[in-house]
């Protein structure tokens, strides 16, 4: 990132392994890239593998995309959708995934998956653990974009105590070490209108997956 304007750039530690890069993605490219990104591979709900519909919608960009159904959560090379590749990782993508997690103290991440989440008012993630991933070795970078959120964010154990975090627009989130495997959370999305991106929140979640 090259220019901070409004001097909102700010760490913030959240727990050991884990830091809040404030205002850290705030380049209206990146969402350029999202609309890009979404005329090729669209914004779907995907299901569980128990047949449930996910709130969120998602879509992906990079080498491998997750993807959720009915025989799993993996990563896949090709769109279900549209049975092509996923859109090329943007070059800008990448080197914001690299540069907010040298920052944070993980120098030479390679992500070869970008999963974008589409999040409206109403909408939660529940909490989870991202374990689909070859690789824990290598850190989660996450990008928030639009609407404010609350990210709950706990231990390595389904019971350890969570805390809550405000996520807001430029925000971006290395998780790596210890933090690998914490349980996270978004907390139900407030109704609200953000000037770039309307009544949504949109998460970009970097990961090396094989
Ligand atoms: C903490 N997405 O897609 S990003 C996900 O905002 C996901 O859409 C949320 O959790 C979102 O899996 C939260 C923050 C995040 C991502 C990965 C983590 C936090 C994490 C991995 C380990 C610990
Ligand atoms: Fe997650």
């Amino acid at each position: 990132m090259k220019t901070d304007l409004f001097g909102t750039r700010r760490d913030d530690p959240i727990g050991p392994g884990a830091m809040i890069l404030r205002g850290f993605a705030l380049d209206p490219a990146i969402l350029a890239d999202v609309a890009h990104i979404a005329g090729i591979s669209p914004f779907r709900h995907m299901q569980t593998p128990g047949g449930r519909q996910i709130g969120v919608e998602m879509t992906n960009c990079g080498a491998l995309g997750w993807v959720s159904d009915r025989h799993g959560y993996r990563y896949e090379p090709d769109d279900p959708l549209t049975g092509r590749p996923w859109p090329e990782m943007p070059a800008g993508f990448l080197r914001l995934a690299q540069e907010a997690a040298a920052h944070a103290g993980f120098p030479g991440f390679r992500p070869d998956a970008c999963l974008v989440n589409r999040y409206v008012p109403g909408v939660k993630m529940g909490l989870h653990q991202d374990r689909d991933e070859a690789d824990l070795d290598a850190p989660i970078v996450s990008v928030s974009l639009g609407l404010p959120a609350t990210f709950q964010f706990g231990g390595p154990q389904r019971g350890d105590p969570v805390k809550k975090h405000a996520l807001e627009h430029g925000d971006v989130v290395v998780w790596g070490g210890p933090a690998r495997l914490a349980w996270h959370g978004i907390l139900t999305l407030k109704r609200g209108e953000h000037p770039l991106t309307g009544a949504t929140r949109i998460n970009l979640t970097f990961r090396r997956a094989r």
